[in-house]
């Protein structure tokens, strides 16, 4: 039988429908048609609502997938059932009551991580859960991370550029072990590339924390026609690089947080993976925390993240799901910050 994903799909819809056994469903083996499932006009979202993440994952081996990919895919079809389908907590922890100074509380659940419209290495947009957790409202300030400096709790880190060491500028030229010794000496630690997220576009799938008109100097600091930094201009040579305006200078986002869409870019804890699809199970389901499950060593992964864009860049770099690759040890130096997050003690 030779059918495409969308056939598939279809099929399986129908077997869910007549609830089969197990036992049946594995019997079934279906061929895919390479050329018909790349051109399959089923969206990833779709897929996800119907038959959770797993499937539509081999929806996206299917539509993008090159020749192997889709052999891949015929495997996988074969092999997937409905019952691999994810299931979800029933509830999530309440919000404390009692919040941190300048943190909010990021309600858990489920939400729409990555998107379909985006660079490959945001795809498949799916549903994945995060518990609830508390998140600061700024990026750390070049004050703040100064003082833990002073105060012998945090390595040594300054911006290489003069003019970007103003108190109240989010603190950049912090590589990612910085910021996590940052966070760790305040009793937080950094967020998870999906609560990160979750942060930024709540649970309906945003392509901005305030919606989707275009990011604007109105919105956020970025690039734009009066250049970078919203055409804030930086002392001393090369002026026109711009430089990261004072932490809560643009109008808030969801959750009462700040400039989770441009400023400074922010490191998050994860490993990079070229894409969700490929990093699989972990980057999936309850608290994903990507490759190697977010651990120490992870082999073949050398890089960490930064979210949200920046005032150098334009803003399509500040949506909600775009993914910047960096070397935890920001070699090559760039000018990256971060913001910190907590597990609250209810959860
Ligand atoms: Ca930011």
């Amino acid at each position: 039988m030779l059918l495409c994903c969308q056939d598939y799909f279809t099929k399986l819809e129908l077997m869910l429908t007549g609830t089969p056994s197990r036992t049946h469903d594995r019997r079934i083996n279906f061929r895919v048609s390479v050329h018909t499932c790349r051109h399959s006009r089923v969206s990833a979202a779709k897929i996800t609502e119907r038959f959770g993440s797993f499937n539509a994952r081999v929806w996206a081996q299917c539509r993008f997938g090159a020749l192997s990919v889709g052999i891949l895919c015929a495997i996988h079809v074969a092999g997937s059932t409905p019952s691999e389908a994810q299931t979800w907590p029933v509830d999530a922890a309440p919000c404390p009551t009692d919040l941190p100074d300048r943190m909010s509380c990021v309600p858990g659940g489920v939400f729409i991580r990555g998107s379909d419209n985006g660079p490959e290495n945001v795809r498949p947009a799916e549903k994945v859960w995060v518990s609830t957790f508390l998140m600061d409202q700024y990026e750390v300030t070049y004050g703040e991370y100064r003082e833990c400096v002073k105060n012998k709790k945090c390595p040594e880190a300054k911006p290489q550029y003069i003019d970007y060491d103003h108190p109240k500028q989010p603190m950049t030229g912090v590589n990612w072990f910085d910021a996590k010794a940052y966070c760790e000496a305040m009793g937080k630690r950094l967020p998870t590339e999906a609560e990160w997220e979750k942060a930024a576009r709540t649970d309906d799938g945003r392509t901005y924390p305030w919606g989707e008109e275009s990011a604007t100097c109105d919105r956020a600091v970025i690039m734009d026609k009066a250049g970078k930094g919203c055409g804030n201009k930086k002392r001393g040579k090369n002026p026109e690089k711009g430089k990261p305006w004072a932490v809560g200078s643009k109008p808030v986002g969801p959750y009462g947080l700040f400039d989770m869409a441009g400023n400074s870019w922010e490191w998050v804890e994860d490993w990079y993976s070229e894409s969700y699809a490929a990093c699989g199970k972990s980057c999936q389901g309850v608290d994903p925390k990507g490759p190697c499950d977010g651990a120490e060593k992870c082999p073949g992964h050398h890089e960490k993240l930064v979210r949200g864009g920046s005032w150098y860049w334009p803003g399509n770099y500040a949506t909600t799901f775009y993914r910047r690759p960096h070397f935890p040890a920001n070699h090559p130096f760039h000018h990256f910050g971060f913001r910190c997050a907590k597990t609250p003690n209810n959860n």
